[in-house]
């Protein structure tokens, strides 16, 4: 354990900005503070937090006017005595401050460690520690909501307590072994506990693609045929002329992406060339683009020209997309509508059909309602508000559910209760993953090594 470093870093983000702040975390957190500091209280004296004003000087020289936070092990982000410096947000001068820092015994932070002691000192468990580096990564209302939720504590309350009741179910088997002629288990009560738990972890498990959207968003990719409109609505979303528009089918070639928040929620859009018969080599590397990008589509938006019949282009656009999730676009609708929404199912069997025109921006809020509709489907959800965002937990969960399963069909099968302690202990173990209490070390490594410098 590297405990007994005191370790800093920059942590705001490198650049100009109003300020820039050096923190230092660790037993000789103050007393470096003390050496560099000349103010009118010293922060030696400050007992618990407390901010300072005054200068950092490196001997004679006054390097810069700060203010300075003192927080007292151990209740701070690490547990530790922790002080911050407030200086002016250049990068010459927290540099500065921040090599002072560390010519005085500092070493630098890791990414992730002043989390990682927070996780250490038991102020946060594993789940909250990886809300943090969520919190910090949002880009979008919806990924801060569920990444906030995380980190106060929502999932950590949830696993804890269907821990608790394996334990319970623990308990009872292990007094069944010892004293098999005292303790009369009931079996029922036991399958019973189970189950419930069972259920509670399979509930988990269900939330993840709903709780995965949330916290990444989606990928909306637009297909169509040349010339129906892609790049125009693909601008007219972003409001933005992020593609080239123009009347010569098959202007775009490669694809193109931006990003938005609807609702909420992040969505990734992906302009593609147009599906069509390929004449050359340059349209067969297009057609190949198109297929790359469709092949990790969460949503199609299928475009078609509403004012010209349909061709054997839209079909095999449609072919395209198959089952997947997608709206479906009449574009154009200003120039007048002959494509009805019979001609449409013909060829797209699913899908809600949305009337749009990317040229006056008819339709767009209807689009992108509807959009949200139909990834994040049940929108209730919405009011419960415990999900799993992370894959790591789906997969704890996941070899959570497989023990308990096991478990349940063992005791049916009628095996001895010392098979079924182990089986249990998998399942108690998998939980504990989420926590952190189970995890090793390489594993927590590589968690924290995915965060910021200052983090
Ligand atoms: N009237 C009308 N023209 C449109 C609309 N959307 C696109 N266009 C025009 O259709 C042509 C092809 O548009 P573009 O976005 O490049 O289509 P893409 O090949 O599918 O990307 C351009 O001349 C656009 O100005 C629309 O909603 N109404
Ligand atoms: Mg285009």
């Amino acid at each position: 354990m590297t405990e007994e470093d005191t370790i800093a870093a920059i942590s705001t983000p490198l650049g100009v900005g109003g300020i820039g702040i050096v923190r230092i975390s660790g037993p000789r957190a103050v007393e470096i503070a003390e050496g560099i500091f000349k103010g009118k209280l010293r922060p030696k004296n400050v007992r618990h937090r407390r901010m300072l004003y005054g200068r950092v000087v490196d001997g004679d020289e006054e390097v810069d006017e700060v203010l300075l936070t003192v927080m007292r092990a151990p209740h701070t982000y690490t547990t530790e005595d922790v002080v911050e410096i407030n200086c002016h947000g250049g990068m010459a001068v927290t540099r500065r401050v921040l090599r002072m820092v560390l010519e005085r015994g500092a070493r630098l932070a890791r990414p992730g460690e002043f989390t990682m002691r927070a996780f250490l000192g038991g102020r946060m468990d594993l789940a909250q520690a990886e809300a943090v580096a969520d919190i910090v990564k949002a880009s979008s209302e919806r990924a801060r909501k569920a990444a906030y939720a995380q980190l106060s504590g929502v999932l950590s309350r949830r696993v804890e307590e269907l821990r608790s009741y394996l334990v319970e179910a623990v308990a009872y088997i292990e007094a069944s072994i010892d004293f098999p002629e005292d303790v009369e288990l009931p079996d029922a009560e036991l399958r019973e506990l189970l189950g419930r738990v069972l259920e509670a972890v399979d509930s988990l498990r269900a939330s993840y693609s709903r709780g995965r959207v949330e916290r990444e968003g989606i990928r909306a990719v637009i297909v169509g045929r040349p010339n129906v409109g892609k790049s125009s609505l693909m601008n007219a979303l972003l409001e933005e002329e992020r593609a080239i528009v123009s009347e010569v089918p098959g202007t775009t070639r490669d694809f193109l992406d931006g990003t938005l928040e609807v609702d909420g929620l992040l969505v990734h859009l992906v302009d593609t060339a147009g599906i069509r018969e390929a004449k050359d080599e340059i349209e067969r590397q297009a057609r190949a683009s198109t297929e790359r990008q469709a092949a990790v589509a969460d949503l199609f938006l299928v475009v078609l020209d509403g004012s010209e019949p349909m061709t054997s282009e839209d079909e095999e656009v449609a072919r395209l997309v198959g089952r997947g999730r997608k709206v479906i676009i009449i574009n154009k609708v200003d120039k007048g509508r002959v494509v009805s929404d019979g001609e449409v199912r013909d060829i797209l069997e699913d899908g809600p059909i949305v009337e749009a025109s990317a040229l006056t921006g008819y339709g767009l809020d209807r689009l992108k309602e509807t959009m949200l509709d139909v990834v994040l489907g049940d929108r209730a959800w919405e009011s419960d508000g415990l999900l799993i965002t992370k894959e790591r937990h789906k997969i704890a969960l996941d070899r959570a559910s497989e023990a308990l399963r096991r478990t349940l069909r063992e005791l049916d099968e009628g095996w001895s209760y010392e098979v079924l302690r182990v089986e249990l202990q998998e399942a108690l173990d998998a939980l504990e993953d989420i926590l952190g209490r189970t995890t090793p070390d390489e594993v927590l490594d590589r968690i924290f090594s995915e965060f910021c410098v200052g983090k």
